[in-house]
């Protein structure tokens, strides 16, 4: 059996009750097979893999708080620290019924390899919490935020683990996070990332996520004789990611014309109205119907659809294994022309598989959507300068690295051969910082 093979199995074995960690693994192992193959023996002898599959360090914590009707209620929270080669461990908090151990290690080992592919020095973590902040009064998260706080405070810091938003961590929550840190730490620190902007956050932070996976989509198509001027674009998702990446694909001259949450989805064939569309999410935290009862061109359904629309592009917003096989037959026989994914691991691997097999041009996440974690990198920056920079100046440094991911991925993946395989190139660009960093420092 090949050293790939074998670890693999004992990856399966150990960690049989978690389909999300598995899936996220076997793609970076079967892509990275011809880094491993050439340096088969030095990873062997070091047992390289069987280290980056593990996690350095995992913390799971009660989190004990008092709801609104004077009820205890009590979550798990969770800090999986994976892996800190090539800096600080870096990732986001998620806030979700969904979560358990096996989300937030998947989330961990991808941002190991989407750390590395924004050139920045951050290593991968990822933590957060069964918690649902949906219907919650801003007391009640309040109360949550500052007891999962009081634990997670032992164990980041400025220049150790500097956690961010995910799926339902926004401003309101690390707001409540920061000051609860400090309350406690007596350190203003840039502990945090996606703060506020009086209080140490970056500007253009909040737009990160999704302006990123448009100017790599730009990148994109421009390299594949091709524009996204005119496109129609279908987004999936109407949070934070999906928001801002219809915003940007309009200022590009692209057309979105579709967005979902978890009960349904829009489509609005002129276009998303995105000011409506923030006032409905970012304001009244509402259902997309309010979006559809103030929008006359607008159509709602229940349920999943949004890859069933004709579009050129196609960009997964919105969470885990939500654009499946038929999901990508649909869009093939649309005509599909690249997906692009917002979320992190949106597809299937069998989608993926059908979409490459196809000629769709398909970016994965971990390369795609570096753009929220490397902006945050730039606000551990300026926090550390003790300065801000102009909204101009983030966005177009944020810019240059996405277009420099874009190469990145392609050059890996032409140098083994792989020429369009920007899953391969990904996995590949990524893994080579965070092994060659691994091997220098010796066995930890
Ligand atoms: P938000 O909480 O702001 O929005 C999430 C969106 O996805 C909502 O519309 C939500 O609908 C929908 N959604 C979440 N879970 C499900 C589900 N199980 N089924 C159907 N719809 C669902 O999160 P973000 O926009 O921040 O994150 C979206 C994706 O992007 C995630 O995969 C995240 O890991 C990834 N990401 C986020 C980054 C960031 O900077 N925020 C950076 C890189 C990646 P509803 O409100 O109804 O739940
Ligand atoms: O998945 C991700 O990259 C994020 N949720 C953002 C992480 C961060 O530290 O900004």
């Amino acid at each position: 059996m090949g050293y790939v093979e074998e670890v693999f199995e004992k990856v399966k074995q150990k960690n049989a009750s978690e389909p999300e960690f598995l899936q996220a693994v076997e793609e970076v192992l079967e892509t990275i097979r011809p880094v491993v193959e050439k340096n088969e023996e030095l990873y062997r002898r070091e047992a390289l893999l069987e280290r980056l599959v593990e996690p350095e360090r995992q913390i799971k914590f009660r989190v004990p708080w008092v709801d609104d009707k004077g009820q205890t209620q009590v979550n798990t929270g969770y800090r999986i620290q994976f892996n800190s080669a090539i800096g600080p461990y870096k990732g986001g908090l998620r806030f979700h019924p969904s979560v358990y151990v096996g989300i937030i290690k998947f989330l961990g080992f991808e941002q190991i390899f989407k750390n590395s592919l924004t050139g920045l020095p951050i290593g991968g973590g990822k933590g957060g919490s069964d918690f649902d902040p949906k219907g919650k009064s801003d007391r009640e998260v309040m109360a949550f935020c500052q007891s999962f706080m009081t634990e997670l405070c032992k164990y980041i810091g400025q220049d150790e683990d500097v956690p961010a938003g995910d799926i339902g961590v926004g401003g309101r929550e690390i707001g409540y996070l920061f000051g609860q840190y400090k309350r406690i730490k007596t350190s203003y620190e840039g502990v945090l990332t996606g703060k506020g902007l009086t209080y140490g956050g970056s500007l253009a932070r909040t737009e990160a996520t999704g302006y990123g996976v448009l100017f790599l989509t730009e990148e994109l198509l421009k390299c594949n004789g091709n524009d996204i001027k005119g496109k129609t674009v279908a987004v999936s998702g109407s949070g934070n990611v999906a928001i801002y990446a219809i915003q940007k694909a309009q200022q590009l001259g692209a057309k979105p014309v579709t967005c979902s949450d978890s009960t349904g989805w829009i489509y609005d064939p002129e276009g998303i109205d995105v000011a409506l569309l923030k006032e409905v999410k970012e304001v009244k935290r509402a259902r997309l119907t309010e979006y559809a009862a103030a929008r006359k061109s607008a159509e709602y359904h229940e349920g999943k659809g949004v890859w069933s629309i004709k579009c050129d592009v196609a960009l997964p917003c919105a969470t885990q294994n939500e654009l499946l096989i038929d999901d990508a037959k649909a869009l093939v026989a649309n005509g599909v022309i690249a997906v692009v994914e917002g979320a992190n691991m949106p597809t299937s691997l069998d989608a993926t598989k059908y979409l490459q097999d196809n000629g769709v041009l398909f970016v994965p996440g971990k390369a795609s959507n570096a753009g929220g974690v490397a902006t945050s990198a730039l606000e551990m920056t300026q926090n550390s300068e003790r300065l801000s920079w102009s909204f101009e100046e983030v966005e177009s440094k944020l810019q240059n690295i996405m277009v420099n991911i874009y190469h990145n991925i392609d050059d890996a993946a032409k140098r083994y051969d792989m020429e369009g395989n920007y899953v391969a190139g990904a996995n590949i660009a990524g893994f080579e910082k965070v092994a060659d960093a691994m091997l220098a420092q010796g066995i930890v």
